[in-house]
């Protein structure tokens, strides 16, 4: 998962850190005397120095300079702009690439740093927090359940072929380990054979489907599920809809339809993040038009570059909530900025 990212960001990590080490030694040159945690001891120089050593000013000069660091724009701005494009490449949105590229800056430029800690310490923690603040916090959909009156009725839209039907197999199959009993209703009517798609998932994961004929209005096969789900006391509605482009006006219309009848908890926009910068832009669309909660992005484990993963929290302002990673029902993962960015930057980060 996105491997060619991470790459990258660890070429990137090593060429920022190569840079403030130049820079650094052209402020003074590493010796024996200068190496943090060990200071010059004048009372032990030796009675006759030879006349290529340096004095005990210029010892303690170099000590000062040494011991603290003061990164400047030039020092970084090359490597700075490799990023910028290293980012853009991996279809990280433009300005996802800008708030990290300024936030990296913040973080590394004009700061005074002990040099005793490692100069990659610095550049990792600047790439650390830069990356968080643009994934957001994520979602925890089993806290909201547990936190929220049930039945929770959830929502799944987005254009076709993302992987909302598998999604939402996946996302059942996962709350019910979790403990909560979980209806899905058959909200795709409109494509054929998507019925018995989600039929069959439904069988295999043991959760009991809500279903009319194709070409049934969606909104009300949606009103029964709730209303099952309501006579039964069942904790979660899970909701499938026939895949849709945000300009599409019959088909947005209907899916405003489901949203007063069935009047979901959550809408959650599916998308797949081998789209890349597409699955954003759509995403952004999605939210200006029908409104999102959050997002998941599947088909992450067919994504090097990682881009859709890096910017859609950060560009619509909605969380990231579950990653697909395979066509498994064990395949999905909620979604963790802090484990994503450990992985992004290496386990030693
Ligand atoms: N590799 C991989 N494939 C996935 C993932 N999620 C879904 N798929 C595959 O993507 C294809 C489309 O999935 P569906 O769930 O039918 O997509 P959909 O959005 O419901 O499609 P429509 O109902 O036609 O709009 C299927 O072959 C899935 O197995 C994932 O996380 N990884
Ligand atoms: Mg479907």
């Amino acid at each position: 998962m996105f491997g060619g990212l991470k790459e990258k960001l660890q070429a990137a990590r090593n060429r920022l850190g190569s840079s403030i080490q130049g820079s650094t030694t052209a402020q003074a040159p590493p010796t024996a005397e200068t190496k943090p945690g060990k200071p010059p001891q004048p009372a032990a120089a030796p009675k006759t120095p030879s006349p290529a050593a340096p004095s005990f000013t210029d010892k303690v000069k170099i000590l000062i300079v040494d011991r603290e660091l003061v990164v400047s724009e030039k020092d970084i701005a090359e490597a700075l702009s490799e990023l910028e494009m290293t980012l853009l490449e991996c279809d990280v949105a433009l300005q996802v690439t800008d708030a990290i590229i300024a936030s990296v800056r913040t973080n590394l430029i004009g700061k005074h740093r002990k040099i005793g800690s490692s100069i990659d310490d610095l550049v990792v923690g600047a790439l650390k927090s830069a990356l968080l603040e643009v994934l957001g916090t994520g979602f925890d959909l089993v806290q909201y359940i547990k936190t929220h009156p049930h039945p929770v009725k959830i929502l799944f839209t987005g254009v076709n072929g993302t992987g909302k039907t598998t999604t939402i197999a996946k996302i059942g199959f996962f709350l019910k380990k979790q403990g909560f009993t979980v209806v899905i209703g058959a909200g795709d009517t409109y494509r054929a054979g998507a019925i018995e798609q989600i039929g069959v998932h439904a069988e295999r994961i043991g959760i009991k489907i809500i279903q009319h004929q194709e070409g049934a209005d969606p909104s009300a096969v949606l009103f029964d599920t709730v209303q099952y789900a309501v006579s039964h006391k069942i904790d979660v509605v899970l909701a499938d809809t026939a895949g849709r482009f945000h300009t599409k006006s019959n088909l947005m219309n209907q899916l405003e339809k489901i949203k007063r009848v069935m009047k979901p908890d959550l809408v959650v926009y599916v998308d797949e993040a081998v789209a890349g910068n597409d699955a954003v832009v759509r995403a952004a669309e999605f939210e200006r038009t029908v409104g999102a909660d959050a997002v998941v992005l599947t088909k992450a484990d067919m994504d090097s570059r990682g881009g859709a993963a890096i910017s859609i929290a950060h560009t619509i302002g909605k969380p990231l909530m579950f990653l697909g990673t395979g066509q498994g029902y064990d395949d999905i993962m909620p979604f963790d900025p802090v484990q994503v960015v450990e992985e992004l930057l290496g386990s030693d980060a």
